[in-house]
């Protein structure tokens, strides 16, 4: 626990393991004096309370601990997308990504690009120190040539090792970004002019002008085995020259404001203005269903998802279909959920179904204990249950291969197990609602529609005479 006087930043932080460092960063590290002026700059700004900095892998990973904004950590990489989804949703943040040149420049090379490509409404700080510095001074993209680093112990060699990339140069090649400019924090007067470029990225945000990207170069002291000045002064002598300082682009005073976004998924229906949970969109039994259908590749599991889908939304109910599958074409594991629902669905996920459909021995032993206290389960039964059943939950076997092989079509046993649904009223949605969508399945076969018909019709006489069925709805 320590405590920081900075404004915009946390009075008090905690850090595990050793108390020799005050914050987590080395003695003479250029992230500690970009947190500052990136805190400094969203106070100044009046925009500490709008400013959502997505973290990255890296040595700024911790960066939550210390600025006293929204904060979210990204895959790493990955920061640039996760900010496009959120100032995409929330159009009235200040969106900033912060990256490292591993995380920025290697792994998430492709998100950045395709981000600035976008013209994301976002700032990018990237904190080139030419490095892998959390991890224990790896080469990166930006590495110099001649630059010995833990994986090029004799100098970054271009016949192995490629040339160092030129991130800002890169991002310029762009179309949409607005403001790009290279600074760097090694002294006090370089320190001064990366001050403001930072304060002028978030001043285009706060205009809602669009893509920001400030490269900023930084000593990263123990990486490079040195005392702190020794660190600055190769920033200045070295990183300097091969990555010049300066603005490369400044189209601020021409951009015009953003039209505020029109949001494909409207998040105020599920959570209030300050992100709580708004308790009339609380998920009800009678609002929201959720299902997953579970088999092998080839058993039409896919299939009957999607025909349950397109029924709930004849019946004008939100849905979601998602597959899963396995990359054999036949025979792998395949499962799909569908959620229904009167409002707006969060996540088609599916953890724990109220309705699960077994179709194999491999889905049962992995599903079967998923499923919801006052669920139903309907197994094939092929299936051999196991000793241990989940409390409070109706197994229904029924033999849909069985009765799709005695009607003369093997691969209709999906259709066998709609007929069980029907039968049981599972799934909520009324028998003609989903025999209608069965038969638009076949709209491009309607030779195979009798012959499904007859399918359904034996699974669904199978579940009455075995005392399963209620009433139809
Ligand atoms: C998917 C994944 N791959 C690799 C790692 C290991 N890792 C953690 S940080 C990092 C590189 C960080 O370097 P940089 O982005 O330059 O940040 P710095 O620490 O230098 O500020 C790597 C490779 C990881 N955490 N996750
Ligand atoms: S390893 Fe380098 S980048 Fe990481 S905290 Fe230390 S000086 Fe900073
Ligand atoms: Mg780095």
């Amino acid at each position: 626990m320590a405590t920081l006087e900075a404004k915009g930043m946390f009075d008090v932080f905690s850090r595990s393991g050793s108390e020799n460092r005050i914050t987590h960063y080395c003695a003479g590290c250029g992230h500690g004096i970009i947190h500052k002026l990136l805190s400094e700059a969203y106070v100044d700004l009046g925009l500490q309370d709008k400013t959502v900095i997505v973290n990255p892998i890296g040595c700024a990973v911790f960066g939550y601990y210390y600025w006293d904004v929204g904060g979210v950590s990204a895959g790493h990489g990955q920061a640039p997308s996760m900010a496009t989804a959120i100032s995409r949703l929330k159009d009235k943040a200040i969106v900033i990504s912060y990256q490292g040149d591993g995380d920025l420049a290697a792994i998430g090379l492709g998100h950045t690009l395709q981000a600035a490509a976008r013209g994301e409404h976002m700032a990018v700080f990237f904190v080139n120190n030419s490095i892998y510095g959390m991890t224990g001074g790896q080469m990166a993209p930006t590495t110099l040539i001649g630059q010995k680093t833990t994986t090029s112990p004799l100098g970054r060699n271009p016949a192995t090792d490629g040339m160092p990339l030129h991130m800002a140069e890169l991002v310029n090649q762009l179309d949409l970004p607005v403001y790009i400019e290279r600074v760097s924090v090694a002294d006090t007067k370089r320190i001064m002019k990366a001050r403001q470029a930072i304060r002028k990225a978030l001043e285009i945000q706060r205009d809602r002008k669009g893509y920001t990207f400030v490269e900023i170069l930084s000593p990263c002291p123990t990486s490079m085995r040195g005392t702190p000045l020794d660190a600055a002064n190769f920033v200045i002598e070295k990183l300097e020259k091969e990555y010049p300082l300066g603005c490369l682009r400044d189209r601020s005073a021409e951009a015009t404001p953003r039209p505020e976004p029109k949001p494909w998924v409207n998040l105020a229906t599920f959570f209030g203005d300050d992100g709580s949970e708004d308790p009339k969109c609380e998920a009800t039994e009678d609002k929201e269903r959720r299902f997953k259908f579970t088999g092998f590749g080839g058993q039409g599991i896919l299939s009957l998802g999607l025909v349950v889908a397109d029924a709930a939304r004849a019946m004008g109910l939100e849905t979601t279909w998602l597959p899963s599958y396995g990359p054999e074409q036949r025979g792998g594991d395949a499962a799909c959920t569908v959620v229904t629902s009167t409002r707006t669905i969060g996540a088609p996920a599916v953890e724990n179904p109220e309705l699960l459909v077994v179709m194999n021995q491999a889905a049962c032993a992995k599903h079967l204990k998923t499923v919801k206290p006052a669920g139903v389960a309907l197994v094939d039964s092929t299936v051999v249950l196991p000793g241990e059943l989940p409390p409070d939950v109706r197994i229904v076997q029924i033999p849909a291969i069985e009765i799709a092989m005695a009607n003369g079509v093997p691969k209709a046993a999906n259709v066998a197990i709609l007929g069980g649904l029907i039968a049981l009223d599972a799934l909520g949605i009324p028998a003609h609602v989903l025999i209608e969508a069965l038969e638009r399945s076949f709209a491009k076969k309607p030779a195979l529609i009798e012959t499904n018909r007859k399918v359904l019709q034996a699974a669904i006489d199978y579940c009455r005479h075995h005392g399963l069925a209620g009433e139809l709805p």
